[in-house]
């Protein structure tokens, strides 16, 4: 297990919006051992994120209602309707969930058949459906509104974890969270009695926007194994989005299975679950050099990345590993083991496809949409538009609750899909203590020229927003 994380990272943390309470239940307390890197400590989320210790929100399952009035207007996931008001709450403190987040809910892409992330979903299935036949049943549509329980207390994740903060996940109130991984449906499935799963479903984190252009060594800390090595010498990679597509796999043994393999439950799932994997990475990419990575999770143990080596680096794939007893148990499974998996379709999809831009998963531009279509797995993206950025740059002296992913959000919520990046360039402290940090801001559409009056009214609309909602002084 990773050494309990620090909140050296924290100054990009656990501090609530400026909206929300002092009460909030996360403390910004420092935590002794160094961090590398905000964006390192994300790319762990549920690899040994601690926070120190405060109180989590309240537990428990909540019933969803919707009025009659903002049902028209509302989407359906799974037979809930799912009305703006009910998750976008500006009046409540423990709400944080922008309309930029609640416009994602309901698309689905999984879920369409000419989609690049559809596709892959099927592929995945037809892995299973070969290897496995008529074992693993699939969900494709549990909504993502989930209560804390699930996301949080049902796997484990201690009442510490950083990703309980209000900081790293979207809570539409206090015991109400959507969904930050499918692993949140574990539970749930397992008490309904089923033993081989697939759940697949868009999931949620309040992030910072990245972008790893090339070269660009020192940002090897935020993915390392990912997005800098696969696509230097490709792409620019821009806009890690808040919301994304994660694919869950779960597949319960009982000692029948095991008995007469020479191996305890624990040895023969951990074999079990690596075979499975390496004949879906060889599905997907075809005869592919592999390695597998010891990591953590709160719900697994042992628990493993997989990496492929692909066009000349090593790329995280998944992580996963042996069910925790706990979980088994507390779910009508004793004396059976489990492993379970959860892997990302957007970043196997982005290499599978060519595809160099998350954003362009979400366009409707004809000239994306009409370039994949069913069954056709791996057709490589021929990108249609070279439109540059415009880069802005904005300064300010922070305070205490400032976070990068507040920062974030505000400029998310305004530029929405058209901000590319908000990258830190200069940070300084003066000789009275003050903080002061100058951020650039990257602005491009994947799918048109930015005129240069838009741009410089998004940018006003960010300095007074910034000022007003992060309190900031801009310098
Ligand atoms: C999880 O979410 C665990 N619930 C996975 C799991 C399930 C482990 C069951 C064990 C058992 P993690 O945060 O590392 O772990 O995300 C899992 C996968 O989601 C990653 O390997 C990656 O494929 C994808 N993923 C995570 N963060 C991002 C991101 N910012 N952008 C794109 N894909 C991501
Ligand atoms: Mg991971």
């Amino acid at each position: 297990m990773r050494p309990l994380i620090r909140t050296a990272c924290l100054r990009a943390r656990v501090r609530a919006m400026a909206t929300l309470p002092t009460t909030a239940a996360f403390s910004s307390t420092r935590a002794p051992s160094p961090c590398p890197s905000p964006s390192r400590a994300r790319r762990l989320l549920f690899a040994a994120r601690f926070l120190p210790s405060a109180p989590p929100p309240p537990a428990g399952a909540r019933a969803f209602r919707t009025s009659a009035a903002a049902a028209e207007a509302a989407v359906e996931v799974g037979g809930v309707k799912i009305a703006r008001e009910d998750v976008v709450k500006e009046d409540d403190p423990t709400n944080n969930v922008p309309d930029t987040i609640y416009s994602k809910i309901g698309l689905q892409l999984h879920r369409r058949d000419n989609h690049p992330l559809g596709i892959l979903k099927n592929t995945i299935y037809d892995y299973f459906d070969k290897s496995f036949p008529g074992q693993f049943v699939k969900f494709d549509d549990l909504c993502p509104l989930v209560s804390t329980k699930q996301n949080f207390d049902d796997v484990l994740v201690p009442a510490d974890h950083v990703s309980r903060s209000y900081n790293d996940t979207y809570y539409v109130d206090s015991q109400t969270v959507l969904r930050c991984h499918t692993s949140a449906h574990q539970a749930e499935l397992l008490r309904e009695g089923h033993r081989h799963f697939l759940v697949i479903g868009d999931v949620y984190r309040r992030d910072s926007i990245d972008s790893t252009h090339y070269p660009v060594f020192h940002q090897v800390t935020v993915f390392p194994r990912l997005y800098l090595n696969v696509f230097k010498t490709r792409y620019v990679m821009n806009s890690i989005d808040l919301s994304r597509i994660q694919m869950e796999g779960f597949r319960v043994f009982s000692p029948d299975d095991w008995s007469g393999s020479g191996m305890d439950g624990t040895a023969y799932a951990a074999t079990d679950l690596k075979k499975t994997l390496e004949g879906l990475a060889t599905h997907l990419f075809g005869a592919v050099e592999m390695r597998w990575v010891d990591t953590y999770f709160p719900f697994t143990n042992p628990s493993f990345e997989l990496e492929i080596y692909f066009q000349g680096d090593w790329l995280e794939v998944l992580g996963c590993g042996v069910t925790e007893q706990e979980i088994l148990k507390s779910n009508g499974r004793t004396d059976h083991v489990a492993w379970a998996f959860g892997l990302g379709l957007e970043r196997l999809a982005m290499v599978l496809f060519d595809i160099p831009d998350i954003r362009l998963f979400w366009s409707n531009d004809q000239r994306f949409t009409s370039q994949f279509s069913k069954g056709k797995l791996g057709v490589k993206f021929k990108p249609f538009s070279k439109f540059p950025p415009c880069y802005k740059d904005m300064s300010f002296w922070i305070n205490d609750e400032f976070t990068e992913n507040n920062l974030c959000e505000v400029v998310r919520g305004i530029a929405g899909d058209l901000v590319e990046e908000v990258k830190l360039i200069d940070n300084f402290t003066n000789k009275k203590g003050m903080t002061s940090h100058c951020y650039r801001i990257a602005y491009r559409s994947m799918e048109r020229s930015l005129t240069d009056e838009e741009i410089n009214d998004m940018q006003w609309n960010v300095r007074e927003e910034v000022k007003s909602k992060l309190r900031v002084e801009l310098r």
